[in-house]
């Protein structure tokens, strides 16, 4: 039987990492085989592609440019890893997708939702995750959480603004499928936040 594929998603710093390996663990507890990977990256070369778009450099990347170097991450991620691991019947867990295109790209940078689509539709021809965890903080919560970290990559120097776009994309695309995202308030403790995701991942392991 194809496995499923759930994603992680929402702005820096809201705990995407943090539940990543909670689901693993718990999916694993029931039984699964699951690939845990991140986009952009997940292959290597999607890892070397995911370099120059985090990399701060004297030339600015195009937001046309950075598109496409996300696209073509993914295109390598799909066939070399995702694709053949849901084929075998393992369950893909993966550390942002298609939707951070939408919200980082198209909210973020201001390119047009129906661009994002033609390529959503030429890479990944109708596949889409199973389940999309959307952790939704204020974007403060997130710094101040991810602020922690040490040295800050090429977007997380953005301003205030793009992060607000970005959560707001997100949000939309939430209310648009409703069906496949659980929108989570991960302002909450963790625990909190983890009891959900628990209740919406028994609810998928029976499907
Ligand atoms: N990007 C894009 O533009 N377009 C695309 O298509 C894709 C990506 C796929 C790299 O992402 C960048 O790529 C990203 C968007 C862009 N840029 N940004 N910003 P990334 O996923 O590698 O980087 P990130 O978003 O910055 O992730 P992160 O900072 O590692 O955050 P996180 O994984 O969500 O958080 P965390 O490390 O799990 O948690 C942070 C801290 O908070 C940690 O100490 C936790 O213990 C703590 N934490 C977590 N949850 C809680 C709760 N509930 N309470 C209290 N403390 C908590």
């Amino acid at each position: 039987m194809r496995g499923k594929f759930i994603t992680l998603e929402g702005g820096e710093g809201v705990g995407k990492s943090t539940n990543l390996l909670f689901i693993k663990e718990r999916l694993e507890a029931a039984g699964k085989k699951v690939v845990v990977t991140r986009e952009p990256g997940g292959t290597e070369i999607g890892e070397e592609v995911r370099s120059i778009l985090l990399a701060h450099r004297e030339s600015s990347l195009h937001e046309t440019t950075e598109l496409l170097l996300m696209f073509a991450a993914r295109a390598q991620h799909l066939q070399q890893l995702i694709l053949p691991a849901l084929d075998a019947g393992d369950w893909v867990l993966c550390d942002r997708f298609t939707d951070a295109t939408y919200a980082y790209q198209g909210g973020g940078r201001n390119l047009p939702f129906e661009k994002i689509k033609i390529l959503e539709d030429f890479v990944q021809n109708g596949l889409k995750p199973d389940c999309t965890f959307l952790l939704d903080a204020p974007i403060e919560i997130g710094m101040q959480r991810a602020s922690e970290r040490g040295e800050l990559d090429r977007f997380e120097t953005e301003e205030q603004q793009f992060f607000h776009r970005v959560r707001a994309a997100y949000q939309k695309l939430a209310k648009l499928e409703e069906d496949r995202f659980h929108l989570i308030n991960a302002s909450q403790s963790l625990t909190s936040v983890q009891s959900e995701i628990s209740s919406a991942l028994d609810q998928l392991l029976v499907k």
